[in-house]
């Protein structure tokens, strides 16, 4: 294998793809632009104590605005790729008609990547639902997944052959259980049993584009981005522990990874939630013959997000993590449904401004179970990355020797991984650019690249220098040499 592993420095493969990643909604701005119509983020971000500080995505990083100067900076940083997500209420406002304006900036962003040699990596939904959807019941409305491919295909229609890749959702489970069962998200409804109906709606919106993309015989790869959990029993040896473990896997991870690459739900977690009911049925009745087919479509790429682990338990404890990872002052739910009973200990690991604890074997346990586990195709990182405090020096430099030291583990994490035989070809930053960081607002800043939001002035943080030459040599050196 071409993978140096040498005392201070290990080689990458020579076309390992290296990236960062964005969405439309925590960098655009423009909301009311250019025909733009509201998502339930731009709704979501209004409600009283939703949001830290109020904060909404009106203005973000004005990247609408600012594109060119972007992929500029992407350049200077030598990255390979850029994951971007596009907006559906720029593209199909309130759902209606293709709005030519809201496709030409995707076009011109794809234009200006490929100018720049820089892989356009094209995410189709990061969480901008139109609010008309939410208003007929959003992702908890089946139709919302017909809506979804209608909006998808017009895009691809537009942009598709200028595109290498395309990845149907980024994390789901996001959108499904934060978004309607803990409702630290938009639309921010605790409705328990919704976020499994909603989960069924996203994985077969993204059923629908796969299959529907293959037929008009797209030449990109396709694929979806998950977010996936290592979920460890707090005591291995403790039989309750253990079975909180088998629940939170169950809701985190199987449920989109087991119908993706099985054609199945989980039996466990079927059985489980064998007294959810949705419209006085069984939840399960919201899946229709045909549905599990159309999800399981072969895709030819699978990215995975990772940011921590989690330890699970089944007891009360004193102190623990809150795996949700979200503010919002209203939600008074868990996202996880019927699992009421469970508690995420601290381990007492290190903790970004997210409190988030900073597990980096876990990534390589991660990628190494999928690839166990499941048939999966070639795997990316489609997201990793960590928010610190970072302080502006009076030269105007930002020193985050923290986040060099995350991204070095991480990194060092897929290589083990890779050196295993796993198939793990790309890695993203999350973030290129402190952004809107949902239900944190601008309190906290995940970017490699600093922003001034009084003046839109970006600066290129000590991570992004350490980064930018990880890229351009294919080593990991010691972040601090
Ligand atoms: C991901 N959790 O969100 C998203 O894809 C990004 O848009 C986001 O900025 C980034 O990670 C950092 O948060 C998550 O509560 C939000 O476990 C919350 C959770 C996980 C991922």
């Amino acid at each position: 294998r071409p993978l140096g592993t040498s005392a201070d420095e290990l080689r990458f493969p020579p076309d390992f793809l290296w990236g960062a990643a964005t969405a439309s909604y925590q960098i655009e701005g423009a909301a009311g632009e250019d025909g733009r119509t509201p998502s339930i983020w731009d709704t979501f971000a209004r409600v009283p104590g939703a949001v830290v500080n109020g904060d909404t995505g009106d203005v973000a990083c004005d990247h609408y605005h600012r594109m060119p100067q972007d992929v500029a900076l992407m350049k200077s940083l030598n990255l390979r790729s850029y994951r971007f997500s596009a907006s559906w209420p720029r593209v199909r406002p309130d759902a209606g008609p293709v709005n030519a304006q809201g496709v030409d900036f995707y076009s011109r962003l794809v234009d200006e990547l490929l100018a720049h040699d820089i892989r356009p990596w094209l995410t189709l939904y990061h969480w901008d639902l139109p609010q008309t959807l939410e208003d007929a019941g959003g992702w908890t409305n089946r139709d919302t997944a017909y809506r979804f491919a209608e909006y998808a295909l017009s895009l691809h229609d537009a942009i598709g052959d200028r595109v290498p890749v395309v990845t149907t959702l980024n994390e789901p489970w996001c959108s499904a259980f934060l978004g309607y069962t803990g409702g630290q998200h938009a639309p921010g409804r605790q409705e328990g049993v919704a976020g499994l109906v909603a989960a069924h709606h996203l994985l077969l919106g993204h059923g629908l584009v796969i299959d529907e993309l293959r037929r008009r015989g797209a030449t990109a790869d396709l694929g979806i981005t998950l977010n996936l959990t290592v979920a460890d029993a707090h005591d291995p040896d403790d039989e309750v522990d253990r079975d909180a473990a088998r629940r939170i896997d169950a809701l985190h991870n199987r449920v989109f990874l087991d119908p993706l690459f099985k054609g199945s739900y989980p039996a466990d977690l079927v059985a489980d939630t064998a007294d959810l009911t949705w419209q006085g049925k069984p939840w399960p009745s919201v899946v229709h013959d045909g549905d599990l087919a159309l999800i399981s479509t072969p895709i030819d790429v699978l990215g995975v997000n990772y940011y921590k682990g989690d330890a699970v338990s089944g007891h009360p404890q004193p102190v623990t993590t809150g795996v949700d990872g979200s503010h919002a002052e209203r939600a008074t739910s868990t996202p996880f449904v019927g699992c009421e009973d469970v508690t995420f200990p601290s381990r007492g690991l290190p903790l970004t401004a997210m409190g988030w604890e900073v597990q980096p074997e876990g990534l390589t346990r991660l990628l190494t179970r999928l690839d166990a586990d499941y048939d999966v195709p070639p795997m990316y990182v489609t997201e990793n990355g960590a928010a610190y405090d970072d302080r502006v020096e009076e030269d105007g430099s930002v020193h985050d020797p923290e986040r060099r030291t995350y991204i070095a583990d991480h990194l060092r994490a897929v290589h083990a991984a890779i050196a295993d035989g796993v198939d793990v070809r790309g890695f993203f930053q999350w973030s290129l650019l402190d952004n809107y960081e949902w239900a944190y607002g601008y309190d906290k800043r995940f970017g490699i690249v600093h922003v001034d939001y009084d003046t839109q002035v970006r600066t290129s943080k000590s991570s992004a220098l350490y980064y930018a030459e990880v890229a351009a040599s294919g080593r990991l050196r010691d972040p601090e040499g």
